[in-house]
């Protein structure tokens, strides 16, 4: 059994996500993925918007995973990889080199696929702020005016 491992947030879940599951699974024949726990996102710096339980839920509802274990530390790769006997640790190569360190501790293969271009959790954060904000301003202009209106009597 070649077993594959990744981790990651994988919040707000985008086609980017499921691309990156769709060919990490098929370089093996079981695919297992370390969802980032909310304490650990803290630890990285990160807050999700959609809580552990959900994303770790829709993680294991993707036809490509076979098995979502929670992501607590940095350190925990090494005794997963051995724990889950895998064959290959693979992540997106925004991390490319990070993690070239795993191959010579556990003996397992260490690879980097190319990022889906145009799509990130960042992206969609920041669209979702813009409308909050020009929802905001649009109205605040239309009470302005109505105000106005009133006013005028
Ligand atoms: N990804 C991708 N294409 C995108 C966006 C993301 O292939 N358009 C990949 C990333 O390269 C990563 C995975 O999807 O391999 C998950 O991305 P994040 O949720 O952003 O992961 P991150 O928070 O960086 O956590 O220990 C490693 C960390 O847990 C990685």
């Amino acid at each position: 059994m070649k077993n594959v491992i990744t981790y990651g947030t994988f919040d707000l879940f985008h086609v980017g996500h499921v691309r990156l599951l769709q060919r990490l699974r098929s370089l093996g024949d079981r695919l297992i993925v370390g969802c980032s726990t909310d304490e650990f996102n803290e630890i990285k710096g990160k807050k999700s918007v959609i809580g552990y339980n959900e994303r770790a839920e829709i993680l294991a509802s993707c036809k490509y995973v076979d098995l979502v274990i929670p992501e607590n530390t940095w350190e925990q790769k090494s005794s997963d990889i051995r724990k889950h006997e895998i064959r290959i640790f693979a992540m997106g190569d925004d991390w490319v080199g990070k993690f070239d360190h795993l191959s010579a501790e556990t003996g397992c293969i260490v690879t980097y696929v190319s990022r889906t271009s145009n799509i990130s959790t960042t992206d969609i954060k920041g669209y979702l702020r813009k409308i909050d904000s020009d929802t905001i301003a649009s109205m605040k202009n239309k009470v302005d005016h109505l105000r106005a209106q009133l006013d005028r009597y």
